[in-house]
């Protein structure tokens, strides 16, 4: 038996309504990730995370394993209490990391060499090596090491490259020594092109029962939006229906309503705490740069019809003058408002599945956002 099942609840058209159980708890889907890249989510405690209904964090092994490491936190009982955080825990694999922040990397069909972005360090992660460090971290949700070849690659590339993601897969398999208590998810690659994702697909499929989900790498890596919306569109539905479908790294509101209507349970990304801490927060008539001149002596909320802890007691003249001051709270209160934001749509997108009206939900919310008359 995998220790992560998902149960399919209801669809509207391809939207999924569903509900996933890890080892620490329920969640359920459509949802957002916060993530917490180094064992936190940047300026929020678990307590304020919980405040604002995160269900389930990411973080990532290659922060981790290089600093502190992954076996000081399995001394301190696991990422889970390390953290103080008692809600499920997704952990990419490292792969991505590596390959966009080591600029000095080499991969072979052993895995990769790098250099730590820290100190400079030589270092190597192999699928094996990957999925001991997620042991050591002991997240509910394994993900296993890809390889996701940037935009522009060679169609003979990404070929070669999508085989060898296949066989680091077999090999992550393998290696899960926690296999009663840590679920692990293969990836799709095959960067922009329907023929590689369909043998990315198949081949992974040859281990359907090994995984607990499955997700698709490989996408909004500075690709155009309609290649992105084309492979969605193409690849999800193909996905197995019983286990969840993970889009990885996503988190425009745009297109995370895009991904929802074409079926995607899971979804992460950085950008509403990034961007949040540089001043720019969501509201339901589309970005704001709160940091502007424009707000100075504006003593209204962030989002009139945000119902927020932030929205409920700062307007955005005081939080513009916390970022001019340089002050903390301006980045504490923007990226609380930001995941509160997505949180909450991802609620409200629930919500709209379960009474059949998510494709008018998804049409009334882009109008808004975006002004369209
Ligand atoms: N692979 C892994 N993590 C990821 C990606 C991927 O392709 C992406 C692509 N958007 C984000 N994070 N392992
Ligand atoms: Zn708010």
């Amino acid at each position: 038996m995998l220790p992560v099942k998902y149960t399919l609840k209801k669809t509207d058209g391809k939207a999924r309504l569903g509900e996933i159980e890890t080892p620490h708890g329920k969640i359920q889907t459509p949802i957002f990730m916060p993530v917490g890249t180094q064992a936190t989510v940047k300026t929020m405690t678990p307590e304020e995370l919980k405040e604002i209904k995160a269900e389930i964090i990411l973080s990532n092994t290659y922060h981790l394993f290089l600093r502190p490491g992954d076996e000081l936190i399995a001394k301190a009982g696991g990422l889970h209490k390390f953290m103080h955080w008692d809600r499920p825990i997704l952990t990419d694999s490292g792969g991505f990391q590596v390959f966009s922040l080591g600029a000095l990397r080499k991969i072979t069909e052993e895995g990769v060499k790098f250099n730590s972005h820290i100190d400079g360090r030589k270092l190597f992660i192999s699928p094996e090596k990957s999925i001991e460090i997620q042991n050591n971290l002991g997240s509910d949700i394994m993900m296993a090491f890809d390889e996701c070849p940037p935009y522009p690659a060679e169609y003979e590339y990404v070929k070669q490259s999508l085989h060898r993601t296949t066989r680091w897969a077999k090999r992550c398999i393998d290696t899960n020594k926690h296999k009663d208590r840590q679920g692990l998810f293969g990836i799709v690659q095959g960067g922009v092109h329907e023929d590689l994702r369909d043998i990315s697909l198949e081949e992974l499929m040859q281990y359907e029962d090994e995984f607990s989900g499955f997700a698709i790498g490989g996408l909004s890596v500075g690709e155009p939006k309609e290649h992105m919306y084309r492979i969605l569109d193409y690849i999800t539905p193909k996905l197995p229906e019983n286990k969840p479908r993970y889009l990885m790294g996503v988190g425009e509101p745009l297109d995370i309503l895009e991904a929802v209507s074409q079926g995607i349970d899971m979804m992460d990304c950085v950008l509403p705490s990034r961007i949040g801490r540089h001043g720019t927060v969501f509201t339901r008539t589309g970005k704001l740069v709160v940091k502007n001149a424009k707000y100075k002596e504006d003593f209204t909320p962030i989002d009139e019809e945000c119902d927020c802890y932030v929205c409920k007691n700062y307007t955005r003249g005081y939080i513009r003058h916390l970022f001019k001051a340089n002050e903390l709270l301006g980045m504490r209160l923007a990226t609380y408002h930001n995941l509160h934001f997505l949180i909450k749509m991802m609620d409200e997108i629930r919500e709209a599945i379960a009474e059949d009206r998510f494709y008018e939900y998804k049409e009334n919310f882009i109008k808004k956002y975006t002004g369209e008359k």
